[in-house]
């Protein structure tokens, strides 16, 4: 016997401990788990197919769409129509969210939205890349096509979130709301089986992770921050692909940030199917995630593809950002 628990075994385990829990959120974790082995199969391979490289389209962002991510993109929207779990869907492969109409998903109680396929312009350089997923009940009623208010919730009423991390190996790391639980894919049986409970992260860190590149752009205080980091020979590691760097925050402890520039004024990083899970995932593990002035999970969206600032990691590390960014509000509110 061995003391292998796959993703599936521990979904339902810990079905048990939602008295409320009638499967249909258990169905979707797993549907979704089963994208992320087949996405994790086309990625592995992308260097020997022609699906690597350019597809004709840019998504809502104005990105240049890669080909894999319209392949993930439309194997999870199959995967989660097929669920019968999922009453729409909203992903930054698609301009406006997308009802799901399947009659199984008719009186389904949830949506999902998703960033398919992370990191994508580091594909070609076969950087790690990840997808990472919210999901939240919806607010409108069953018997009505999905609608705005479905997808514009705060991050605080995520129900779950996760993410795939297509590096090394290939993980699945999610929340419900019970702490983070990581699973990486055994291909030799096709399981994603536990290999990282209960994910902590530390309370403070000596890695910050930035794309340093914009540091004239930025406002004083992070200028300042980022002095400090350099100032006490912190180490610096910066991937570019947002599920990694978080990743490795997670597990080593640290602070990832993309924030504010003067090009950028409400950052890089979208609110909905990028920023708001990892928050959701890093404070269940006891770390923190900001806009600097502002908890991520509690900004009341407005549209689906927003952006905003994010300072993510170990609190003692967010909260020093979020001191430095109000000792120069102070200051100009007596200047
Ligand atoms: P920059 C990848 O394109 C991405 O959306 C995130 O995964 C990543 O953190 C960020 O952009 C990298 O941006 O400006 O450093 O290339």
């Amino acid at each position: 016997m061995t003391n292998i628990v796959t993703l599936d075994e521990f979904i339902i385990t810990r079905q048990k401990d939602f008295a409320y829990a009638s499967g249909e959120l258990s169905g979707l974790l797993r549907d979704i788990g089963l994208a992320a082995k087949i996405v994790s199969r086309e990625v592995n391979k992308a260097g020997l197919a022609d699906i690597v490289g350019r597809a004709k389209n840019e998504n809502a962002s104005g990105d240049q769409v890669q080909k894999l991510d319209v392949m993930a993109d439309e194997l999870l929207i199959a995967c989660l129509r097929n669920s019968g779990e999922c009453c729409g869907i909203a992903s930054e492969e698609n301009d406006n969210y997308v009802p799901i109409k399947s009659k199984s998903s008719t009186n389904a109680d949830y949506i999902v939205i998703f960033d398919p396929l992370d990191g994508s312009s580091n594909i070609d350089v076969n950087v790690s890349i990840g997808t990472i997923f919210a999901i939240y009940h919806r607010v409108t009623d069953r018997d009505e096509t999905v609608s705005d208010e479905d997808f514009l919730q705060k991050g605080v009423e995520q129900v779950a979130a996760g993410y795939v991390f297509f590096g090394s190996s290939t993980m699945l790391v999610y929340t419900t709301g019970r702490g983070v639980n990581g699973f990486t894919l055994d291909p030799s049986i096709g399981e994603f089986c536990l290999s990282h409970s209960d994910i902590t992260i530390p309370d403070d860190g000596n890695i910050y992770s930035c794309n340093q590149g914009g540091f004239r752009k930025w406002e004083p205080a992070i200028q300042d921050y980022t002095e400090e980091c350099l100032n006490k020979s912190f180490k610096m590691r910066y991937i570019g692909s947002m599920v990694a760097d978080v990743h490795r925050t997670l597990i080593k402890g640290g602070i990832f940030f993309y924030p504010a520039s003067s090009s950028s004024p409400n950052g890089k990083l979208r609110l909905l199917y990028e920023c708001n899970p990892l928050a959701f995932i890093m404070e269940q593990a006891g770390g923190k995630a900001s806009d600097g002035r502002q908890r991520i999970l509690d900004i009341e969206p407005t549209e689906l593809h927003q952006r905003t600032p994010i300072f993510i990691g170990s609190p003692k590390m967010v909260e020093r950002v979020e001191e430095l960014v109000a000792s120069y509000e102070l200051e100009e509110t007596f200047a």
